[in-house]
């Protein structure tokens, strides 16, 4: 409807009724189809049923915007509904100015800064934020778990040990998914780095993998050990990840309640327990193997290392 029509169907339509031969309101009719019909009034039919027509376009366009927002508002819902758990990387990327281009962003820490570093695995996925480590061991190691404080809960179950948890800047555990990602990138070693009250001691394996969520993330590769912690980590090789919620290990029972953790249980449950109980969270020494235990270091039953530190980076050979 032009605008030269619309004024002449509204200027029709205002004029007081005293001035036109007879009452607009009784004789403009309405039908079923909300069509007027002008009978003997100023107003052409013509006019007021493109009026109309104008009326119902509005109003069809008027549910469609209605139903956008409530699209949008669904989708603020569910962001608002979901938000504080998004992975630590996806809150972090809010807060980001600018997207890095692909060729920008770092595959893994070797070369980049210690501290926060936002990496991509390959092309086709999206860059997250990581724990690097410089310092440790002639650096570019990747930080995959830490725990020094006690202030992260590892008593998890399976879908948070599927995402990860907790806070790269604190104690976290990167997540099972990613660490399946990043170990089958490339070929990493691992290092493990472990304190208990007499000192600190590092067991190294010169490849490390996992397998993925479907294989129950067992633990695929575990290369040639070296240290001064013992072998520990040996006796879960070839063993599925096991969490309260998921018995995955050949044990009878389910060995992650019995130890109050998650991890490679195997059919004894343990030489190594990294993501038990931290000491402090008991109150008083911990019993029955529940702590952070790694064999020859911190055997147990009875007490818990107070700092691990798991680190990762693509292997080079010498
Ligand atoms: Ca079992």
């Amino acid at each position: 409807m032009t605008l030269e029509a619309l004024v002449t169907a509204l200027t029709c339509l205002s004029t007081p009724s005293t001035t036109l031969p007879g009452n607009l309101v009784t004789n403009i009719m309405v039908d079923s189809t909300l069509t007027f019909r002008n009978h003997t009034l100023g107003c052409p039919a013509a006019v007021l049923d493109a009026l109309m027509m104008r009326v119902h376009s509005m109003t069809a366009e008027l549910q469609s915007l209605h139903a956008d927002l409530t699209e949008v508002q669904q989708l603020i819902d569910e962001y608002k509904s979901q938000a504080p758990r998004r992975p630590i990387e996806t809150r972090m990327q809010l807060f980001e100015t600018g997207t890095p281009s692909v060729d920008d962003t770092p595959r893994n820490c070797i070369g980049q800064k210690h501290g926060l570093v936002r990496i991509r695995i390959s092309p086709d996925m999206e860059p997250f934020y990581v724990n690097c480590d410089q310092e440790k061991h002639d650096g570019g190691w990747l930080v995959i778990a830490y725990r020094f404080d006690g202030s992260e809960d590892f008593y998890r179950e399976w879908d948070t040990y599927k995402t990860g948890f907790g806070s790269l800047n604190s104690e976290f555990f990167i997540g099972l998914d990613k660490l399946y990602r990043l170990t089958h990138s490339d070929t990493h070693e691992l290092l493990i780095i472990m304190r208990n009250e007499e000192g600190e001691y590092f067991a190294n394996y010169d490849q490390f993998s996992i397998g993925s969520e479907a294989e129950k993330y067992f633990l695929y590769v575990l290369g040639s050990y070296k240290g001064n912690a013992g072998n520990a980590l040996q006796h879960h090789a070839g063993k599925k990840f096991t969490t309260y919620d998921q018995d995955n290990d050949d044990n009878g029972q389910n060995c992650a309640p019995i130890h109050m953790g998650a991890w490679w249980y195997g059919r004894t449950c343990v030489k190594s327990n990294l993501f038990g109980t931290f000491q402090h969270r008991h109150g008083q020494q911990i019993d029955y193997y529940k702590g952070i235990l790694w064999n020859h270091i911190q055997p147990g039953p009875k007490g818990s290392l107070r700092y691990v530190r798991m680190l990762i980076r693509p292997y080079k050979r010498s």
